[in-house]
Order: structure tokens, then sequence, then C-alpha cells
């Protein structure tokens, strides 16, 4: 009877039917599905039925490295085999459900953040460097990835309760669909309403620049420091680099929470963020920016632009004054930075082509003079 005690369902870690006919259609028989908790420099620990593994990938004919988005990432369900001296092989990455992406640097790469994710949190805190537009960023990142936002403004206890009031009815006013929970790890203000809101079994991504309070919120989820958090500095109210690398954690169900007070839901966190680049976001930030869709309905021109055409109900509702006017200079750079990308991929796949046509000539001419 010990065993079964001891054995981790793998619904909780997250699995699911999606999943499991994913799993079947694939016909994996022979290895058992785990969930990749950390990856550092090609090695994974890994999650399964039986515990935590190390594990390393395989098979060249499945990473053939099309790209770094074909490699498993801090989320995915994987085929686990060889469970040796404690080691596994990773075999293979089922398909995933949800998919948060970023673009780093100046070059086309994209960069898997966390994938099966059900939420992401984005937590910006009520310090100096305090932005509302950061939040349509991720929000866009969330939308492209088919994955919900919420949002946390964390570190309350910093401003007055009318400061506080006047913050939270500007988020309510700007995002007033996306949920909303404030908190404070000094105070422990909120936490009671984000355990709460996190469900057992679901998966949530905490997004956020570094030093907003990201691993402090997970540690009080978990209940004890697990994750380290870096002493702030006074000079500039930002937090330092402290967490290095995406982890999973797996929170306590606490029965005893009491009333309406669920846990045991799965959390990621971030190392801070510091770019966050638009990944073939340009639907996201369609499905993200609805309101001006729809004005955009009203526009004379189909591929109108809204910057500079006669006839645009964007510009038009921007002039009346019902559209706000920061979401609508957001709403212009995002979408300017995601076609950016889109046209750099599309050179990219033309040099890709043309070089195909090169070596394919090249082999020709070998075969001639063979
Ligand atoms: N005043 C205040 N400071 C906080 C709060 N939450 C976190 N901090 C501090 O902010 C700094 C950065 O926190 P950390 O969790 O490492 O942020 P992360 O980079 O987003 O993971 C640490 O010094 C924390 O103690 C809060 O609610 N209020
Ligand atoms: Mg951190
Ligand atoms: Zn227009």
């Amino acid at each position: 009877m010990e065993e079964a005690v001891n054995k981790i369902k793998l619904e909780d870690l997250g699995y699911n039917d999606f999943f499991e006919s994913n799993r079947q259609k694939l016909k994996w028989g022979d290895f058992s599905v785990g969930r990749v908790m950390v990856e550092h420099r090609g090695a994974y620990k890994v999650k399964s039925a039986s515990g935590e593994y190390l594990a390393r990938i395989t098979g060249k004919q499945m990473f053939d490295a099309l790209s770094r988005e074909d490699y498993p990432a801090v989320g995915d369900w994987v085929a686990l085999g060889e469970l040796v001296g404690g080691q596994g092989v990773i075999h293979g990455v089922l398909p995933r459900k949800t998919c948060l992406k970023k673009k780093y640097g100046g070059k086309n790469e994209t960069q898997i953040i966390a994938a099966n994710i059900d939420v992401a949190f984005v937590i910006e805190s009520v310090g100096r460097d305090y932005n509302l537009n950061r939040f349509e960023r991720y929000f866009s990142i969330a939308a492209a990835g088919g994955v919900k936002p919420a949002i946390i403004l964390n570190k309350v206890d910093l401003i007055s309760k009318e400061d506080l009031a006047l913050k939270i009815e500007e988020i309510k006013n700007r995002f007033n669909d996306v949920d909303f929970i404030f908190t404070s790890t000094i105070t422990n203000e909120g936490l009671d309403e984000l355990k709460a809101y996190i469900e057992k079994d679901k998966t949530y991504c905490f997004l956020g620049s570094s030093g907003v309070g990201k691993s402090s919120l997970i540690n009080k989820l978990i209940g004890k420091d697990l994750i380290r958090t870096e002493q702030i500095s006074t000079f500039n109210d930002r937090g330092k680099h402290a967490t290095t690398s995406r982890e999973m954690y797996f929170l306590p169900a606490r029965r005893s929470l009491g009333e309406g007070v669920k846990s045991g839901g799965i959390v990621i966190d971030n190392p801070g963020m510091r770019e966050v680049g638009m990944a073939e976001s340009g639907e996201g930030i369609d499905k993200l920016f609805d309101e001006i869709t729809a004005l955009a309905e009203k526009c004379k021109f189909v591929d109108c632009t809204h910057t500079q055409e006669p006839g645009c109900g964007v510009l038009a509702a921007l002039a009346d004054g019902k559209l706000d006017a920061d979401k609508y200079s957001n709403y212009i750079n995002l979408k300017k930075e995601a076609e950016y990308y889109e046209m750099t991929r599309l050179k990219k796949r033309e040099k890709d082509r043309q070089f195909g046509k090169f070596v394919k000539k090249a082999k020709e001419q070998i075969k001639k003079y063979k």
C-alpha cells in the first residue's frame, strides 16, 4: 500500500487528455513520460510518475536541430527511456498545448520561455520602474502562445493606500478583461488571493522584469525560501539578477489553508527578462488589441496602417478621445517590432533557399566532373 501512496500521479504534474491522446498517436508505448522542470546546457531535470531524473536528449533523427524550438523546454512533456543509475534519455517531445516564446538579441532567434502553460502571471512592482506599457508586451507574448494572462502588481507596501487605489483604477481601466491581483511579500497582502487563484494541476509562468519579486512570490507560495532572491540596492530600487535559470516548482496541496484557498498548482520562475522581444506575435497583438481591431473595421482601406490614412477608424477614435493615446502608441510600436521580425525571418528564409539552390547546383557540377 505504501507504494501506491507515494506514487506521483502524472495529473499532479499537469498531464491531461490532450497530452495522452498525442502520446498514443505517437505510439510511445515503451517510454514513460515526464515533464521538464529545468534545462541546463543540454541536460534536463525531468519529473515522471516514478521520480526526478537527470536526462539528456538523443535520437539524432528526432533532434536534427531544425531550430531551438525543437528542443525540449521547461514545461514540455517528453518521452523518457533507459533509466539507468538515475539518468534518463529523452527520445521526443509531445506537441505543445501552449508555448511562451520571445525574440532575443538583435538576431532573429526565438527562445522558448516555457511550454504548456495555462496562465502567464505578468508581474510588475510599484517601484520606481513602474510602467504600464510593459504589461502589453507580455500580454502579446501570452496571446501569441495561446496562454491566458493575469496581472500581479507586487510591492504594494511601498506606496500609500491612495496611490494604490489610483494604480488599481488605472490598471482596471486599461486592462478591464484581465484578472488582477495586488500583493506584497512583506505584509503578505494579497497572498491568499493569489493562492486561491492558483488551481491544482495547472501551470503558471511568472513573467516580469528582474527585481519585481517573482522569486519572492513563489517562495511565499511554496511556504519556504527555496529560491534565492536578491537584496535590493537602495540606490535604484532594483533587484539584481538572482534567478539564473527557469525552474518549475510544485506547490504543496494544503487543505488546511481554509475555504476557497486551494493550492497544488505548478509554477515556473524565470530569470530577469531584460528585453522582451516579440516572437511571431503579430496575431497576438491583434487579439490583444481587440479594441483597435474592431475600430479598424471602419477603416476605408483594408490594408490601413492606422498611421496616416484618410478615413481611418482608429485615428478617428483617437481624435475623439475614445481610444487611449498610450494604448494607441504602444500598439503601433509593437506592430512595428513584430513586422521587423517578420521581415527578417522572410529574408532569412530567402537566404536559406538561395543557399539550397547553390548546394544543388554545386552537387550537379561535382557529379559532372567526377
Ligand atoms: N518592498 C517589497 N520588496 C519586495 C517585495 N517582494 C520582493 N521584494 C524584494 O525585491 C527584491 C527582488 O525580489 P526577487 O524575488 O528576487 O525578484 P525577481 O527578480 O523578480 O525574482 C528582493 O530584495 C525582495 O526582497 C514586496 O512585496 N515588497
Ligand atoms: Mg528571481
Ligand atoms: Zn486605419
